[in-house]
């Protein structure tokens, strides 16, 4: 354990006999509706949503990067950080690792991980960026260049990940590429996306039979006039090209900002083609702000799908749950632990709602009963289930108070060395 025991439980003491008598008051409310709160409690205990390596470290913009005291130094430091936000919410037990960021010896990362009571999520790939030593840029684009040499470089990079994943107990494959173009007539439309799909197949062909491939779409960023997987429809049709272990992944900033996003996942958990999400908030663009913070009915809205084709067992359904953040000016073990139990709140909240009665009202076109049976559920506070279920586990019931009372930053702060914040940041 990162945090000594005893401490968690001094913390919890002072808070249990409150957090009983909320528990109790709720749970006679919801056994009103005919919602038996510890039946909620279990399915939120069992839910996990996984911790991008990348997020412990403090982000930044192209502008600046301001660090903070502490930063891991190296994917084993990282890998403590996120037992840290495991140990307290009980809501993390994987990390999604980023390659070349992560790269280090397989045993090495599980025994660590192994040590730490932690698992390894989907691989993440890295082409949008070149890397030291590397033979070919990507400039002008990784898996869809102009260049078949590149385009292999791209792709050998993605079958590196899949032996490192494999050899650490990973299920899955994230491709995220930045290609794209700046100027219209830079770039023939279809000629790179047949490119893409190329490569594509290539990477899915050495795909082990137990593995998923997600392909992640974004709108824009880094490239700003075009780019090749740019919304769901273009990774829908990556997904259906491919074959069957290969699905769509939703990024929730990656659109435009009015776009229906709850719509996108009911239309891909329909065609069976929903892989798995990378939850965080934004206000204009990929903002990688902190899950919740900006508008959590979008995320209860979110879940409120997620819920509905989980009770009505939708063929294939089974996304991952991943966070992808960056935390500029917050300590990131406090933003990804508030992050985790924010996405377990939209989930707890999503449970409440009164399934049936919602179809009857969509039946009989009641729009503004339909609408207030999700408001009803949303609105519930279910804060005391959360904290029921991380103290029954062994977490705290509030843990960022139990994080800033271990001084966990200023001992990690001791022994890893301050960097510089110049020279901008990653995005
Ligand atoms: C791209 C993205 C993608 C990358 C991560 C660092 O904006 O969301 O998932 O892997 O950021
Ligand atoms: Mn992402
Ligand atoms: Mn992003």
């Amino acid at each position: 354990m990162m945090i000594e025991t005893s401490l968690v439980t001094r913390e919890n003491e002072t808070r249990s006999n409150s957090l009983k008598r909320d528990y109790e008051a709720l749970g006679e409310r919801l056994d009103r509706q005919g919602i038996a709160i510890d039946t909620i409690k279990g399915k939120v205990a069992a839910y996990g949503v996984a911790v991008p390596s990348w997020g412990v470290g403090t982000g930044g913009t192209r502008f600046a990067r301001f660090p903070g005291k502490g930063e891991p130094r190296n994917i084993f430091d990282k890998l403590e950080d996120c037992a840290v936000i495991q140990q307290l919410t009980r809501a993390t037990p994987s990390v999604s690792l980023h390659i070349p960021w992560d790269k280090a010896d397989p045993s090495d990362l599980k025994a660590k991980a192994g040590a730490l009571g932690l698992g390894f999520d989907a691989m993440n790939s890295n082409t949008f960026q070149d890397q030291d030593g590397q033979a070919l840029s990507y400039k002008f684009g990784s898996l869809s260049h102009t260049d078949a040499a590149t385009r292999r470089q791209a792709i050998e990079h993605n079958l590196e990940c899949i032996e490192l994943g494999r050899a650490i107990g990973s299920r899955a494959l994230t491709i995220w590429v930045g290609d794209g173009s700046n100027f219209p007539g830079q770039s023939h439309f279809t000629r790179q996306f047949e490119h893409y799909l190329d490569s594509a197949r290539t990477i899915y062909a050495q795909l082990p039979d137990d593995w998923r491939l997600f392909t992640e779409h974004k709108m824009y960023e880094p490239a700003f006039y075009s780019t090749v997987v740019q919304d769901w429809g273009t990774n829908y049709l990556i997904a259906k090209e491919l074959g069957d272990r290969a699905y769509c992944l939703v990024d929730l900033g990656h659109h435009a900002p009015n776009v229906n996003i709850e719509m996108i996942v009911a239309r891909l958990v329909q065609f069976g083609k929903l892989g798995g999400f990378h939850f965080n908030d934004s206000k204009y663009g990929d903002d990688d702000l902190d899950t919740g913070s900006i508008d959590p009915y979008r995320l209860f809205l979110v879940f409120n799908e997620l819920v509905d084709a989980e009770t009505r067992r939708a063929p294939g359904f089974d996304p991952a749950h991943m966070l992808d953040q960056s935390h500029n000016v917050t300590d990131p073990i406090e933003s990804l632990m508030v992050s985790a139990m924010e996405v377990q709140r939209a989930y707890a909240q999503a449970l409440l709602v009164d399934r049936k009665a919602l179809e009857g009202f969509q039946q009989d076109n009641d729009a503004l009963m339909a609408t207030t049976t999700l408001k009803t559920a949303f609105r519930t506070d279910v804060e005391p289930i959360l904290a029921m279920a991380r103290l029954e586990s062994g977490g705290a019931i509030d843990p960022v108070a139990a994080y800033r009372a271990s001084g966990y930053r200023n001992k990690v702060a001791d022994i890893r060395p301050e960097v510089s914040g110049a020279g901008g940041g990653i995005v």
